[in-house]
């Protein structure tokens, strides 16, 4: 496989600028009941924060944390359960920790509480739809990942239906990078994101893993989210916990076609896999 020309972008998120000229690790920090159950609030926030610690310490650039759970059929969470999940863990990262921190939301009222809090990126799966998202991130610093999904989590898995996944995927983010354009917020602090899994078949997905040197040609740095996902289990058999070195496989493939962050569950192996692609890909810092 060629390597997708590497452009190096800077990524303005909070107070950070983050030059993405070698692939960066965002480590997955899930704040829900199936991640750290029992005990009650207080344990589960202290759980978090260890997990979360063990990534940073593993090497993870970024920490992505989330209070509900975006898996095909995972039921909605009320705001104030989003709330106390996920803003003591923020707190309590930011006392102790400098790595830029993303909150995995589509709530405004939690982009405003977890950017309050100390949050630089907002992770939205929804691309800043809801009323008073755009707002939310405009009256900010915080950088954004605007992602592509087709319908909800609810229904998302059901029936999805593209003429062509990958066009449409590039024609949703370039409408959603103009109108956040448009409320001001500069392209400097936009990610984009194809959204594998939200809305897709398998057929769909490897579309789009065949097809993100286009999408890295749009302009905006890219991210992937692969780690763990159905289709790896599609292609390669497993459930849920023996997906890594499928994982791996698509992390690597992602970054040499041109993504700049991958959102993982597994920071070590993703870390060591990188640090391979980066000794041998060239980078472009002109740009
Ligand atoms: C929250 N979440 C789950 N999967 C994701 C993915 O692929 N990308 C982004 N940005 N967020 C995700």
């Amino acid at each position: 496989m060629q390597f997708h020309s590497q452009s190096s972008y800077q990524f303005h998120c909070g107070k950070y600028q983050l030059t993405l000229n070698r692939p960066h690790v965002m480590g997955i920090v899930n704040v829900t009941p199936d991640s750290f159950s029992d005990g009650g609030k207080f344990v589960s926030t202290n759980l978090a924060v260890e997990h979360a610690l063990k990534l940073i310490a593993e090497g993870a650039d970024i920490l992505d944390i989330g209070g509900e759970s975006t898996r095909p059929g995972a039921a909605p969470v009320s705001l104030d359960e989003e709330l106390s999940r996920v803003i003591p863990v923020i707190q309590a990262l930011r006392g102790i920790s400098t790595v830029p921190l993303s909150i995995d939301t589509y709530k405004p009222a939690v982009m405003r509480a977890a950017i309050a809090a100390g949050a630089d990126i907002v992770n939205d799966v929804r691309a800043l739809q809801e009323d008073g998202a755009i707002e939310a991130v405009a009256n900010s610093n915080a950088g954004v990942c605007l992602m592509h999904m087709q319908g909800t989590p609810q229904t998302m898995q059901l029936d999805p239906k593209y003429v062509d996944v990958v066009e449409e995927v590039k024609h949703f983010l370039m409408d959603r990078l103009h109108v956040a354009i448009a409320h001001r917020i500069v392209k400097e602090r936009i990610l984009f994101d194809p959204g594998f899994g939200f809305g897709k078949s398998t057929v769909h997905n490897i579309a789009l893993i065949q097809h993100l040197d286009s999408l890295a040609d749009l302009g905006q740095p890219l991210l992937v989210g692969l780690s763990r996902k159905a289709v790896l289990g599609q292609i390669a058999g497993g459930d849920e916990q023996q997906r890594l070195h499928a994982g791996l496989a698509a992390s690597v493939i992602s970054v040499m076609k041109g993504a700049k962050i991958v959102r993982v569950h597994d920071v070590k192996a993703t870390v060591d896999a990188l640090k391979v692609v980066a000794v041998v890909m060239p980078v472009n810092n002109e740009e």
